[in-house]
């Protein structure tokens, strides 16, 4: 007499198995959803990522129009640059004017008054391109380009004219905020992989222009030029972080002066007192002289 008892038990555990069978398909289905929406979502956004790298590539200047490096094209520009093998080239590129020649002097323990060093002036002095060798660091050659004119130059044409490509590291130069222009020569090195540094020169007398502007001593100037400058370079990264995070370089400001460089190397004291003496001098002056020990050969 057990069996209607059974009946409602069995039909129980059957509707059970149905709601679970059902319930798991479900759910099944849902995730199967949820997965067809997030490569969705993915798919829309690796496309965004590679319309903007687009747009950007055309900011550069880097578009079909222009030629390709390669390996043989970068060749025959080191040979035409005077490119030394097995030495580590470093070329100084920027802006007019910045100081690019006053620190290759500095670099190569001259002034420009000595002969042999790079001519420098207040107009567009260098007018071609000049290699220098450093005393003690033999396997380092510096070349020295002439400024970027104020044309709006795109940065590839700028790169490829000067064949920036050619050189083992590309040294930015600058001496006030960073432009457009040198944004763009960086991102264009990044994109490149090709090893590049920054560096904000004439500190000196941005220190002294803040002492005279704010009619207080070098120490405070000195402090104020300094947090105006970490600002400034914190306020460039935001932009390029936000306005190309497909492209995003980190850059680093080596904060410097030509005088403080070549104070630095000779060992010799500021003449104007320790408010304008080094800042970033032996941070970057280390980095640049850096040569990977050489490779054993191989028998
Ligand atoms: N106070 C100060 N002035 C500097 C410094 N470096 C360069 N100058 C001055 O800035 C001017 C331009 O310096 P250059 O080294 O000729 O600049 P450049 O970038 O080689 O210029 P172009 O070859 O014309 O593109 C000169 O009058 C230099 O004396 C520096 O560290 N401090
Ligand atoms: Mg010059």
């Amino acid at each position: 007499m057990a069996l209607p008892v059974a009946i409602p038990i069995v039909i129980g555990a059957g509707y059970k198995l149905v709601d679970d069978y059902l319930s798991r398909e479900k759910r099944k289905r849902r995730e199967a959803e949820q997965r067809e929406e997030a490569a969705r979502r993915e798919l829309a956004k690796s496309l965004e990522r590679a319309n903007n790298l687009r747009a950007l590539l055309e900011e550069l200047g880097c578009n079909a129009d222009e030629p390709e490096i390669t390996a043989e094209v970068t060749l025959k520009a080191q040979e035409s640059v005077g490119y030394v093998h097995k030495h580590k080239n470093i070329v100084f590129a920027g802006n007019v004017n910045v100081g690019k020649s006053s620190l290759v002097n500095a670099l190569c323990g001259m002034r420009p008054v000595d002969s042999g060093a790079a001519p420098v002036g207040s107009s567009q002095v260098t007018k071609n391109l000049g290699r220098y060798e450093t005393p003690d660091h033999p396997r380092v050659v510096l070349f020295d380009t002439p400024g970027a004119g104020t044309q709006d130059v795109p940065a590839f044409r700028y790169y490829y004219d000067q064949k920036l490509y050619a050189f083992d590291l590309v040294v930015l130069v600058h001496d006030t905020t960073l432009t457009m222009s040198d944004i763009r020569l960086l991102q264009l090195c990044s994109y490149r992989k090709q090893p590049f540094m920054a560096v904000r020169t004439k500190a000196d007398g941005h220190i002294l222009n803040c002492a005279r502007d704010l009619e207080c001593g070098l120490e405070v100037a000195r402090q104020v030029y300094l947090e105006q400058v970490r600002k400034d370079v914190q306020d460039s990264q935001g932009k390029i972080i936000q306005k190309w995070p497909e492209l995003a370089i980190k850059i680093q400001d080596h904060v410097v002066s030509a005088t403080g460089i070549r104070n630095f190397l000779s060992d010799k004291p500021s003449s104007t007192g320790p408010a304008i003496a080094c800042i970033d001098e032996q941070e970057f002056v280390t980095k640049l002289f850096h040569v990977e020990a050489p490779v054993a050969a191989v028998d």
